[in-house]
């Protein structure tokens, strides 16, 4: 088989790629290692980005999103019983779309298989040949079978896990690492949100969460011990946990049910340079990951894919190849300003296991100044909603 483009990976990253790509003639194959219901059961993120938001509607999968997401103007920060609100449109002029990466993931899919996009599942022993050349091709196993897929070009979108970061060889590729010594134990529940807006709490007993997927669908998340697993947590103790970690008045309206989905995540920053070699291109969690605390993760697999797709478009519209040449640097340079938001916010907000009193001290200064000072916010605001592509 061939084709111009083979995507690894058919999570959000891989699926608007491909997406994007079609809607400009260019054709690509995606290399799925599960099943297609595997991927709409993963329960991740939930704030999108106006940068997402862009990238949906040029790929011409947007409409459901619109009529079924929820527009947040601002968000809530709490420490202890005091709360106060960023104002995103005051500061930015801009929004975020309150809508779940597995309804992205659904969209996306729907649209890829409308085109007859090709999407290989359950695929396995994928393998990249020759990138640092100008034929490579890619193999792997389905059904028992052998495969092998030339191309032009390859995109990593195989998340943290996968095979295409591995590909670059480790002399060639410098990590950057940090993990945080907490996770979060997420639930879903059939409930209405405790807040029209999310709430970060920082509080003596640690992070909490109130988020949403729709006006009865919440989700929430408490900061938890690494060494803590999902059935540890009765319901009855989680809701009760929660509730010690916002402020009395939210605890008090909160609608507490029966958990449909509960997880723990851990939580690390990474990055890892270069973001390509040769004609592979890393995209999304394939490259880095950030604490889901800035709800930067998918949102800046979104960059990643929006960079890669218009050096591809120059390239097959032009033959001009500065714009994937330019890939790696341009995309790193978004990626670490997320992975700073990410560690900011992250440290702002958790209690951490070596912190001083003084260090607690700093937390609460440095909540009060970005109470208080419009600077601040401003510079809060325009991270959250998305700095420019
Ligand atoms: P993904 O990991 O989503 O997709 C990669 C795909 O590649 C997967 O479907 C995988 O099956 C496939 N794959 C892997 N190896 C392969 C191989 N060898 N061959 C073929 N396919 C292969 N972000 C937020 O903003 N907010 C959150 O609350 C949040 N919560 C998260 C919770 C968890 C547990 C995790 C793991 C991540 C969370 N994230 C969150 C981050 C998440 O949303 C990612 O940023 C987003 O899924 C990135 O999308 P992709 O880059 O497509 O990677
Ligand atoms: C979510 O709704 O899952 C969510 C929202 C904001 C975050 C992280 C997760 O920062």
């Amino acid at each position: 088989m061939k084709t111009q483009v083979v995507i690894i990976g058919g999570g959000p990253s891989g699926l608007l790629l491909s997406q994007l790509l079609h809607v400009r003639g260019i054709d690509s194959v995606v290399l799925e290692r599960k099943t297609k219901g595997y991927v709409l059961s993963r329960i991740r993120a939930g704030v999108l980005e106006r940068g997402l938001l862009g990238l949906m509607r040029e790929a011409g999968v947007a409409g459901r999103m619109e009529r079924e997401g929820f527009a947040h103007d601002g968000t809530l920060i709490s420490y202890g019983d005091e709360m106060f609100r960023i104002d995103f449109q005051e500061h930015t002029g801009e929004s975020v779309m309150v809508y779940g990466q597995t309804e992205v993931t659904r969209d996306l899919y729907e649209a890829r298989e409308t085109a007859n996009g090709k999407i290989v599942f359950e695929v396995d022993a994928v393998t990249i040949h020759y990138a640092k050349t100008d034929t490579p091709y890619v193999t792997y196993t389905a059904g028992g079978e052998d495969h092998r897929i030339d191309c032009d070009f390859i995109a990593g979108c195989d998340g943290f896990h996968g095979v295409s970061r591995q590909t670059i060889p480790v002399d060639q590729r410098r990590e950057y690492e940090k993990v945080y010594p907490f996770g979060w134990l997420g639930i879903l529940s059939e409930t209405p949100p405790v807040n029209h807006e999310l709430i970060y709490a920082n509080s003596p007993r640690g992070f909490a969460l109130c988020s949403m997927r729709n006006e009865n669908l919440s989700r929430y998340y408490i900061q938890c011990s690494l060494s803590d697993k999902p059935e540890d947590w009765s319901d009855a103790a989680f809701w009760q946990e929660l509730k010690r970690r916002i402020p009395a008045d939210q605890a008090d309206r909160l609608v507490t049910g029966p958990s449909i989905e509960k997880s723990i995540a851990p939580l690390r920053s990474f990055v890892t340079e270069p973001m390509q070699w040769g004609r592979l291109f890393l995209c999304g969690d394939a490259a880095h990951i950030v604490p889901p605390t800035g709800a930067k993760g998918l949102n800046t697999a979104a960059s990643d894919v929006h960079y890669l797709y218009n050096g591809l478009r120059q390239y097959y519209e032009t033959g001009d190849p500065a714009g994937i040449d330019s890939y790696s640097q341009k995309a790193l340079a978004r990626v670490w300003k997320a992975e700073r938001f990410s560690w900011w916010f992250s440290s702002l907000m958790h209690r951490y296991p070596d912190q001083s009193e003084f260090d607690l001290k700093m937390q609460v200064a440095e909540l009060e100044f970005l109470r208080s000072n419009e600077a601040a916010q401003k510079a809060m605001a325009e991270n959250y909603v998305g700095l420019p592509y």
